[in-house]
């Protein structure tokens, strides 16, 4: 449990704690990338060289997300930033994760927004944002525009290959998500976060991509109290004060106990 005299409070999430809402992580086995090659779907130059792979990843990816439901771990977090909100605590959620589960939880927990006063940040972006190439608006868009067979019809009108188009240029839209080589949402934000916080939590992420992985470290240089919960070690494990190995699923809860009044 993190006692309630603790005013400022930081969590970076990553795909381990949506593995239990069965959505693939990246890395362990029987992972995404143990399907496709990063530099085939993950990086700009792959949306340049082949843009019909991309769709077809990030369209089976969202028929994916829409199955799913926020689990144990996603809703303890979401009801302690409640929590938090109501005691005047600051707690800042940073999340690796596009699949929108996050957010899903907060609506499940409440409907007041004055509650959340706590922020989510959503570093990597999100797969149920469509983005124009030309202009950068962004687009709600949970479309699939692919499936196994094909090009499918999705909510923009596409082009003869069946790639969607944005409504406000007539160009390519892409999936609003960061690639390797591209930087982050929020990075000045988080920076301030982490380097203000006094405890730091990481769930379920590898501690393979940087710059989310180096936060652990930043916050404690800062002299925060960090934590990790992860099926296995992470690389940066000289910087965990406390580590809980096992399922986020089971541990999130323990440790984020909040006040159901
Ligand atoms: C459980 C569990 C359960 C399972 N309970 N736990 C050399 C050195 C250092 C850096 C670089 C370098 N060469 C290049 C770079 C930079 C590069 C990078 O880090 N590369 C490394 C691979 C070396 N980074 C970038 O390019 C980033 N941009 C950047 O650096 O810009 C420059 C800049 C930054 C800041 C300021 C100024 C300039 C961008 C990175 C973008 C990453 N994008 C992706 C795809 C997003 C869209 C999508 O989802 O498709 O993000 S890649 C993928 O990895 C995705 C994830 O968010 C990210 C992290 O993965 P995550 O979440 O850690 O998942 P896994 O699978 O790795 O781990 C899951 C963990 O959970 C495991 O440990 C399990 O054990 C555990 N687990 N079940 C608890 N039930
Ligand atoms: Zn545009």
């Amino acid at each position: 449990m993190i006692p309630d005299r603790f005013q400022n409070i930081v969590v970076m999430t990553g795909a381990g704690i949506s593995a239990e809402s069965g959505i693939s992580t990246f890395r362990d086995a029987d992972g995404l990338w143990e399907k496709h090659r990063v530099e085939d779907v993950a990086t700009p130059e792959a949306f340049e060289r082949d843009p019909v792979l991309v769709w077809r990843f990030y369209s089976l990816r969202r028929v994916g997300v829409a199955k799913a439901k926020p689990n144990a771990a996603h809703l303890a977090l979401a009801r302690y930033a409640v929590h938090c909100s109501k005691q005047g605590r600051s707690f800042t959620l940073i999340s690796q994760n596009i699949d929108g589960l996050h957010e899903r939880a907060q609506a499940e927990v409440t409907s007041d927004q004055k509650l959340l006063h706590s922020r989510l940040i959503l570093m990597h972006g999100s797969l149920g944002v469509s983005r124009c190439t030309q202009c950068e608006d962004l687009f709600a868009d949970t479309s699939a525009y692919f499936d196994e067979s094909g090009p499918v019809q999705g909510q923009f009108s596409c082009d003869s290959r069946g790639l969607p188009l944005s409504p406000c240029c007539n160009q390519l839209l892409r999936p609003h998500v960061i690639w390797f080589g591209e930087v982050p949402l929020q990075m000045d934000e988080i920076q301030d976060a982490v380097s203000s916080c006094e405890v730091f939590v990481n769930i379920g992420t590898s501690g393979n991509v940087y710059p989310a992985a180096g936060l652990i470290q930043l916050a404690k240089q800062a002299g925060a109290r960090t934590a990790c919960v992860n099926k296995e070690p992470i690389p940066q494990q000289l910087s965990v004060d406390d580590y809980f190995e096992g399922k986020a699923g089971e541990l999130v809860p323990k440790l984020f106990t909040a006040c159901r009044d």
